[in-house]
Order: C-alpha cells, then sequence, then structure tokens
C-alpha cells in the first residue's frame, strides 16, 4: 500500500496484524480512528504476553525474584517516558489510568486546595471535557472563575484575546496542546510565557500532540503535561502526568492508600517519596512497561517522521473533500500546521448516517461531538465527521475515504 513519501507504511503495517482483519467478510478494515485510540504493534503485544509468562508480580513489596523484576522494569518505564518528553528525573513522571486522571489529579490535589474565590482558571473554547469539566467543577467547588479564550474562525486562538484575560487572578491555564476537532496546533510555549508572568501554573493536554510529535516538556515550558497510553501505540488503563517536581512535592495526595504512604500510625500518616506518593494501590504494571515499550517503538520509527507523514495524510484529505465541494471543513487551512485529523460535514447530512454508510465500507471513522459540545456551539453545528490518522495509514486508505464520501453525496443528493 503506497504510504506518504516520509513513512515506509507497508513494513509498519506487517508489525500491526489487526490492520489485515476484515470487519465483515469481503470487507477490509480501514482504519481512520486513531485519535480514538490507535493500534498496538507486535513488539508491545509480546511486551505484554512476556510480561505475564514471566515476571508478573506486585512491586516495591517482595523480595522475590519476580518481585524485583517487576519493579525495576516498571521503575525504567518511568524513566523512559520521563526521557519522552524531554525531562530529566523519574520524580516528574506519574503514571495514571489516562490524560483524564492526569488531569484530574492536578484539578483536585492542587486545585481544590489552591483555588479560592477571585481566581481565575484559563481554558480554551477547544479543551475536551477532559479538561473543561474537570476544572468548570473545580472552578464550582472552590469559587474560582473559569475563563476561555476563544477560538478564531480559522480554528486557532485569538490571542489579542488570552492578552486580554491572562492577568494576576489567573492561577492555573489549562490549555489543549494539540486539538481532537480542529487540529490545531496551539502556540503552548508563547501561552505559557504569557501565564507565568503572571505566576500562573500551566497544565497541557497533550493527548493528540504527544503521540505523534516529539514533546520536549522544558521548551515548552509547561508545569504538567498530561497524556495517554492508548493513543500512542500503547495499551489502554495507562496514562502519564509529567509535573515539575517542586509543585509536585507540595500538592496533597491525590488519592490515598497503599504504596503513597511512607509511615502510617492510627492517627496519621506521612507520603512516599516522588512519583510514587501519586500512585496509590498496585499501579498499572504491566501497562506501564508495556508502554515504554511503545515509546522506544515510535522513537525508533521518529516522531518528527510520523508527524509529517500524518499531516500530509490530512493536507491530502483537505484537498480532496475541497475539490470535490459541499464539504465543511473545520481547523486551520490547507499550508498551515496542523495535527493529523481532519473533521468536517457534508452539507446538512447527519454526521452519524455518514459515519454508519462508511462503516458498511469497512471504513472506521468518528463521528458526533468528540467530547466538546462547547466546541461544536461555537462552530455552530450539531457533530461533525473526523478521520485521523496515524502512522501505519496509507494514500490509499485516504482514496478509500474519498470515494465513500463522494458516494454518499450521490446517494444524498
Ligand atoms: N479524545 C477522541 O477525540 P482519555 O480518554 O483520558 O484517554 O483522553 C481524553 C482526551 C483528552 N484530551 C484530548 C485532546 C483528547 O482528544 C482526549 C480523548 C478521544 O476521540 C476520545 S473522546
Amino acid at each position: 500500500m503506497a504510504g506518504s513519501d516520509i513513512l515506509d507504511t507497508e513494513k509498519i503495517r506487517k508489525e500491526f496484524p489487526i490492520l489485515d482483519i476484515e470487519v465483515r467478510e469481503g470487507i477490509p478494515l480501514v482504519y481512520l480512528d486513531s485519535a480514538a485510540t490507535s493500534h498496538t504493534p507486535n513488539v508491545v503485544c509480546e511486551c505484554i504476553e512476556n510480561y505475564y509468562k514471566k515476571i508478573n508480580s506486585n512491586i516495591h513489596r517482595g523480595t522475590h525474584k519476580l518481585s524485583v523484576d517487576a519493579t525495576n522494569a516498571y521503575e525504567e518505564a518511568h524513566d523512559k517516558m520521563i526521557e519522552f518528553v524531554g525531562g530529566s528525573d523519574r520524580e516528574e513522571m506519574i503514571f495514571t489510568k489516562n490524560t483524564t486522571e492526569s488531569i484530574n489529579l492536578v484539578a483536585q490535589a492542587w486545585g481544590l486546595k489552591e483555588l479560592g474565590e477571585g481566581d481565575v482558571i484559563v481554558l480554551t473554547e477547544m479543551e475536551h471535557h477532559a479538561s473543561l469539566v474537570t476544572w468548570q467543577q473545580i472552578g464550582k467547588r472552590t469559587g474560582a472563575t473559569v475563563k476561555y479564550i476563544r477560538v478564531d474562525d480559522s480554528g486557532k486562538l485569538d490571542m489579542e484575546h488570552a492578552n486580554e484575560i491572562i492577568d494576576r487572578h489567573v492561577k492555573m491555564m489549562s490549555l489543549v496542546h494539540v486539538s481532537n476537532v480542529l487540529g490545531t496546533v496551539n502556540p503552548v510555549k508563547e501561552l505559557s510565557e504569557m501565564a507565568h508572568e503572571n505566576e500562573s501554573l500551566v497544565l497541557a493536554d497533550g493527548a493528540q500532540a504527544a503521540p505523534s510529535m516529539p514533546i520536549d516538556v522544558k521548551e515548552l515550558d509547561v508545569d504538567f503535561y498530561a497524556f495517554s497510553g492508548h493513543k500512542m501505540a500503547g495499551p489502554t488503563g495507562i496514562g502519564c502526568l509529567y509535573g515539575r517536581e517542586e509543585i509536585l512535592e507540595k500538592m496533597e495526595p491525590f488519592m490515598y492508600g497503599g504504596e503513597m504512604i511512607r509511615k502510617v500510625t492510627f492517627d496519621s500518616s506521612s507520603w512516599n517519596d516522588l512519583p510514587w506518593k501519586f500512585e496509590a494501590g498496585t499501579p498499572p504494571i504491566c501497562q506501564g512497561i508495556a508502554l515504554s515499550k511503545a515509546a522506544e517503538y515510535l522513537e525508533g520509527i521518529g516522531l518528527d517522521n510520523i508527524w509529517r507523514h500524518d499531516n500530509e495524510l490530512a493536507e491530502y484529505t483537505m484537498v480532496s473533500l475541497s475539490e470535490m465541494g459541499g464539504v465543511d471543513i473545520y481547523g486551520p487551512p490547507v499550508g498551515e500546521e496542523r495535527g493529523g485529523l481532519v473533521s468536517f460535514n457534508l452539507g446538512s447530512s447527519h454526521a452519524h448516517d455518514i459515519a454508519s454508510i462508511l462503516d458498511d465500507h469497512g471504513i472506521a471513522i468518528r463521528a458526533g461531538e468528540h467530547c466538546t459540545h462547547p466546541l461544536h456551539r461555537v462552530l455552530g453545528v450539531s457533530g461533525t465527521v473526523r478521520a485521523s490518522y496515524y502512522l501505519y495509514n496509507t494514500i490509499e486508505e485516504v482514496d478509500k475515504l474519498i470515494a465513500g464520501i463522494e458516494e454518499i453525496k450521490r446517494i444524498f443528493e
């Protein structure tokens, strides 16, 4: 299958056996939904199998061989993941369940203690519910006000508006790095500088960025960075939170129980060192180890290459849809930097109808509001159809999508 000029997709696809399945007899899978969940290469599947066959055991507890092996592998997985986002200290990498839990950890462990009446939390209109609902509810509980940086007609943040609302009252700015609907790449570094000048902390939601672009948390100048394993060729049930050590040290634990304590009496408890203070109970041991394998795999291909490949497929999709006519495409126009996804609508056709007809052809895309209800109100639509790409997708697959859309257009006309 023809890929882009950047990646050897033929070779890459051999690593992902699921791509060879037929969704129904004679209908091969065309998977264009990696922004929801990506697929898992053999090397990660083998790592999971190997874990359960050879070292499965609880960590930080046993003195026996298996427990020591599992503990070492789990701790080394933290080292790999902090390196993956450009950090250096294991203390700054917390394993969670997913991006949602990473954001909730900061919101509850930091926000409930530090926020109050008169404080402001700045979000953007393109936030995923993982960030929007979480901070909205923290605002209600603490009395802090939530303000949203507007999205302009080209799907980018209105930086003048950001300038207006980022002032001394802001204590937290939580913004999505790459939008899961618009594909917009937000100027995280520039906004971080504005927030830090006002002594606000900054959290970036990297759910759609970490899987496909090189991340350097120091360069981005963020205090927290959240992302999920299942969108970056890793398993479900594992997510990451990078946090600056001095802030994490001051934060209260997120959850209480085993693992996260140092000493416990009937009256009081003290907390374990970072990052374990934030990993209560038996953690996702196998998932964490497998995620570090996924990170190694992606680095082997090159995050820069993956970014350019996904981008090329997105641009090709946008150009093809534009040439077809009658299609509304959302987010930055062709030629501008964007993530490897394209959201669109076909006249007044319902997004779910389009998704279900495409599914008849084996084409898996996502339709609906993509956990961004308020953004869809800003766009003035009830839903969108979204195709999203990853390292294993090909131009031929995009052509199949375009042919499917053309057929749907003919049916509806
Ligand atoms: N988006 C999609 O767009 P979890 O479910 O915790 O792994 O990820 C949540 C999340 C947070 N931020 C952004 C920008 C996201 O895109 C997502 C997940 C998926 O299809 C599911 S709604």
